[in-house]
């Protein structure tokens, strides 16, 4: 309602238009109303879930290690991974990312399997589905990144680098969802 038809309105000077015009600006106010409150209701749920978010900056060290190797997480709670390397070597010698795998499979042939694959970022395309998340290779000087949410069931989950000899030589490291 404008202040202009309000004023139109009251200088009709009629007892019924005045009814209307009342009604009309009930309708209004309880139109402003709703808006505020859904404002409201969005701004709550997003500061929840940007508190809730979770976000874990690592690097893969030159000493094949991943600097993070112990991440906890509420179910479901969603998590960013910021994949750091910091080496001097090549990429082609020293690369790293980060593949967080299902409870269910089996690492050392996962990562036996996906050490094969350089032309897929060595990750193995049939087993993709044992993956719950994962990064491109970080190269020297570069930086990987993925979101994703933990599992909603409790448990340890094992995450390692599929770098050809990092994950034997100890690049691994354990999410646990309380
Ligand atoms: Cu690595």
């Amino acid at each position: 309602m404008t202040l202009l038809k309000f004023v139109e309105i009251v200088a009709i000077d009629s007892g019924f238009n005045f009814k209307i015009n009342i009604m009309k600006n009930l309708k209004s106010n309880s139109k402003t109303t709703v808006t505020i409150l859904f404002f409201f209701f969005l701004c709550i749920t997003t500061s929840i879930f940007a508190q809730n978010a979770k976000m874990i900056e690592m690097k893969g060290t030159d000493q094949l290690r991943f600097s993070v190797e112990n991440i906890e997480a509420t179910s479901g709670q969603k998590i960013t991974v910021k994949l750091g390397n910091d080496s001097k070597f090549q990429a082609s010698a020293m690369s790293h990312n980060f593949v967080l795998l299902k409870k269910s499979t089996d690492v050392e042939a996962f990562d036996k399997a996906s050490t094969q694959h350089p032309e897929n970022d060595y990750i193995a395309p049939e087993l993709e589905d044992q993956i719950i998340a994962y990064t491109g290779m970080a190269g020297g000087g570069g930086t990987v990144e993925v979101t994703f949410n933990a599992p909603t069931k409790p448990g340890k989950y094992t995450y390692i680098c599929t770098f050809p000899g990092h994950f034997s030589a100890g690049m691994k490291g354990v999410l646990t969802v309380k």
